[in-house]
């Protein structure tokens, strides 16, 4: 078997169970392997040298964890400035968030050449690569350049956006282009599929061959949809473990006169949090019966917060949750508990298994893994409702979720409403759908399916 050697920012040690799912679902096939997972090692190195970094390589288990530093000026440069103040708010439709900056590139670019040379010097002539996330766009194509004839595949967990909105960004052909040196690129949805589509074949004057296959630059890559999963069976076991269920017996005594809304999310402006925030107040308002009733837990864990937009986006939600507990409070009930701290990953299936409904409403989302979280953690006797954003790339999948359009409040209010009023024969019959698809379609899936189109994608 070819060894597998995953490249992506942040490298976590598969062994470790806070490692999270991906590192999971990926460890599996490194660990079959002896993969190589490669990576930035989270310092950054005050008066570094820009383009320059230390390898770091150490064994964990059957796996080889290769970490390299980066200096404080490509840190900022290709971290904070490029990836996430350009890619990701244009990536997710938000060109008025974007900061373009020709320093900021010219760092995205250097430390990709920089992850390039150190991982040729890792490399063996056969090994499988797959580049992950936005980061790293032009991770294959500068590997190309130094000589590097494998097999590479690209995944993208957050969307793409539609062809004039990846224009606006200055060097967006050259951004592009650099699709064109892996062999395979891998993205969420159909929509984030069919607009790649449209960019190459208006932007790059690619060929399209059939197959999701487009030929530009001298160059044949495959594209393909391949929606991101979830360890079903880990998260049902984890949901069923000490944690979890001492967490659901405790909230289910607390809440046993109320009606429990859920969000959890990482704190983004993707996520629609002060939309959500006011779709709730407009439930209580017209659904007057929810008063002393209903209520919303959100959790917005810290993320990012080095940067100026988070700080705006916090405030905001400070404010509004005030401005709807003093408005519609008593005593004795505070319709919103806002929480801005990390919990422990080993309780959320408990406060998932809880809550009466999911509230999952981005503006825009690649996939959404709480989403099909929440759907593993329910009691199928007697499960809560997924009240989904139809611009979430889990909704071409979730289609039994109630689906709502995150930017009109009042809709989503009339949507919640139904949510909470549902017979419990229907929940019952959706749930059994939804779980039906997370299981069929789950992360080993999603790898697999992966590495397989990888291996076939045609030589160039
Ligand atoms: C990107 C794409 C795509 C959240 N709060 C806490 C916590 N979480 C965990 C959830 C879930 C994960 O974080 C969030 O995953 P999402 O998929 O919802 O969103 P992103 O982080 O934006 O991920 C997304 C994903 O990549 C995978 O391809 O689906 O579209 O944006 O697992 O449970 N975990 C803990 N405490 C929290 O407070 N422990």
């Amino acid at each position: 078997m070819k060894r597998l050697v995953v490249v992506s920012n942040r490298v976590a040690d598969p062994r470790k169970p806070a490692a999270g799912g991906l590192a999971v679902a990926l460890g599996d096939s490194l660990n079959a392997t002896g993969g190589l997972w490669f990576g930035w090692s989270g310092n950054v190195i005050e008066g570094g040298k820009p383009g320059e970094g230390e390898l770091h390589v150490h064994q964990a288990g059957s796996v080889k964890l290769a970490t390299v530093d980066l200096s404080a000026e490509d840190h900022e440069g290709y971290y904070l400035g490029y990836s996430n103040g350009v890619l990701w708010p244009v990536f997710h439709y938000r060109l008025d968030l974007a900061r373009f900056d020709a320093g900021h590139i010219s760092a995205y670019r250097r430390v990709n050449q920089l992850f390039a040379r150190q991982l040729m010097t890792l490399l063996k002539s056969d090994d499988i690569i797959w580049v992950h996330d936005y980061h790293l766009i032009p991770l294959a194509s500068e590997l190309r350049d130094l000589g590097c004839k494998n097999r590479i595949g690209f995944f993208l967990h957050i969307p793409l956006p539609p062809q004039q909105l990846l224009a606006a960004i200055p060097q967006h052909e050259w951004l592009m282009r650099a699709l064109f040196a892996y062999d395979l690129v891998g993205f969420q949805s159909e929509a984030d599929l069919l607009n790649l589509t449209r960019y190459v074949e208006a932007e790059a004057g690619a060929e399209d061959l059939g197959g999701h296959r487009f030929r530009a630059f001298n160059r044949t890559v495959r594209a393909g949809a391949f929606p991101i999963g979830i360890d079903v069976d880990e998260f049902a076991a984890l949901t069923h473990a000490k944690e979890a269920s001492d967490t659901y017996e405790r909230m289910k005594e607390e809440y046993s006169r109320r009606q429990l809304l859920l969000g959890v999310e990482r704190l983004d402006y993707s996520k629609g949090l002060p939309q959500r925030l006011r779709a709730f107040a407009s439930l209580l308002k017209k659904y007057p019966e929810n008063l002393r009733s209903a209520t919303l837990i959100q959790i917005a864990s810290p993320s990012r917060e080095d940067m100026g937009t988070y700080t705006a986006l916090l405030q905001e939600l400070e404010s509004l949750s005030g401005a709807i507990n003093g408005n519609f409070g008593e005593l004795d009930w505070m319709p919103i508990r806002y929480i801005h701290r990390n919990v422990a990953r080993k309780r959320l299936p408990g406060l998932y298994r809880v809550a009466r409904v999911a509230l999952v409403t981005p503006l825009r989302d690649g996939m959404n893994l709480v989403a099909k979280e929440f759907i593993a953690a329910q009691d199928p006797a007697d499960p809560g409702v997924l009240v989904l954003s139809r611009f979430a790339g889990a909704a071409e999948q979730l289609k039994e979720a109630l689906l709502v359009n995150p930017y009109d409040s009042d809709g989503m209010a009339d949507t919640i409403q139904r949510a909470l009023q549902m017979p419990r024969e229907e929940r019952q019959s959706r749930h059994q759908k939804l779980l039906r698809n997370i299981r069929e379609q789950d992360v080993h899936w999603w790898r697999e399916t992966f590495l397989q189109a990888l291996s076939e994608a045609g030589a160039n």
